[in-house]
């Protein structure tokens, strides 16, 4: 009893630890951080850890991150990845997409995004997005374009290499349409809604029709024109949340930090008692 009393005594203290740090809004659910896949597996293959089916000619295997040597997250190397993975949208409803983006220096071509397809086959095809975020220029900066229908909008925000983006995609599946927006993760103070002039919302690629959303989709190529053919291309901390949510669900490595010391001091009065 004694020790329960000790260690429930501390619970406030982790507790402060912990939201003094970022919050993580609980609306958010994980759909894959990695963190639970072995180095250097192939992703689609059946492997235990993640739901992610894989058609194409490029490889995409988890690795322990560009940007962080302790956080795995998914290498995509052209020519040709296509990736997907359930993810729900009901029709008639709204809800957001967040994942982390990653390139290092040179031009890449990808796009990320949901389809209402059950079954994604032809790699070669894009036809399968709805929602698409799309880099695909070939020259270096390159620009973050919108799928709007049958159209490509350029924004004049640019997928600068060697630096981690959180992106959002806010999907109305009642009207079919996605804002975008992106924010350099340590850099810019907020999410840069993603436009072109004035057009800030975008059609869904293959127009309006009444149903759901059902894979989270990522593909790469190497169409462009000065794209290497085996460029290399990075995602991570992929989550979904009901509704618009503008807000970071990805945990800093604060937090954990400093929720461990505090379980640890904890343990050690417990064990000194
Ligand atoms: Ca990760
Ligand atoms: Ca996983
Ligand atoms: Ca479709
Ligand atoms: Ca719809």
């Amino acid at each position: 009893m004694r020790n329960l009393y000790s260690f429930v005594r501390f619970i406030p203290l982790v507790l402060v630890l912990a939201v003094s740090s970022r919050s993580v809004e609980a609306s958010w659910i994980l759909l894959e951080d990695f963190e639970d896949v072995t180095v250097g597996a192939n992703l689609g293959a059946a492997n235990p850890g993640e739901n992610f089916t894989l058609n194409g000619t490029g490889s995409a295997t988890v690795e322990w991150s560009a940007w962080d040597a302790a956080n795995r997250a998914a290498r995509l190397v052209n020519p040709q990845v296509q990736l997907f993975m359930p993810a729900s949208i009901p029709q008639g409803t709204t809800a957001t997409l967040f994942y982390q983006l990653y390139k290092p220096t040179g031009a890449v071509n990808i796009s990320l995004g949901m389809s209402d397809d059950v079954a994604i086959t032809d790699p070669t095809q894009f036809y399968w997005f709805e929602s698409q975020l799309v880099v695909h220029s070939s020259t270096d900066p390159q620009a973050f374009r919108m799928r709007d229908g049958g159209t490509f909008r350029t924004s004049p925000t640019n997928f600068l290499p060697n630096t981690l983006y959180n992106v959002w995609h806010v999907i109305n599946n009642t009207t079919d349409k996605t804002e975008m927006y992106v924010q350099r993760d340590g850099i810019d103070p907020a999410p840069i809604k993603l436009a072109e002039g004035s057009i800030d919302s975008f059609t869904f690629r293959n127009g309006v029709a009444s149903n759901n959303l059902v894979n989270l989709l990522v593909m790469t190529g190497n169409s462009g024109a000065g794209v290497a053919a085996h460029s290399t291309a990075w995602f991570d901390n992929v989550y979904l949340s009901t509704g618009e949510n503008l807000t970071n669900p990805v945990p800093e490595p604060t937090t954990w930090a400093m929720l461990a010391v505090a379980l640890a001091i904890a343990g050690f009065k417990l064990r000194r008692r």
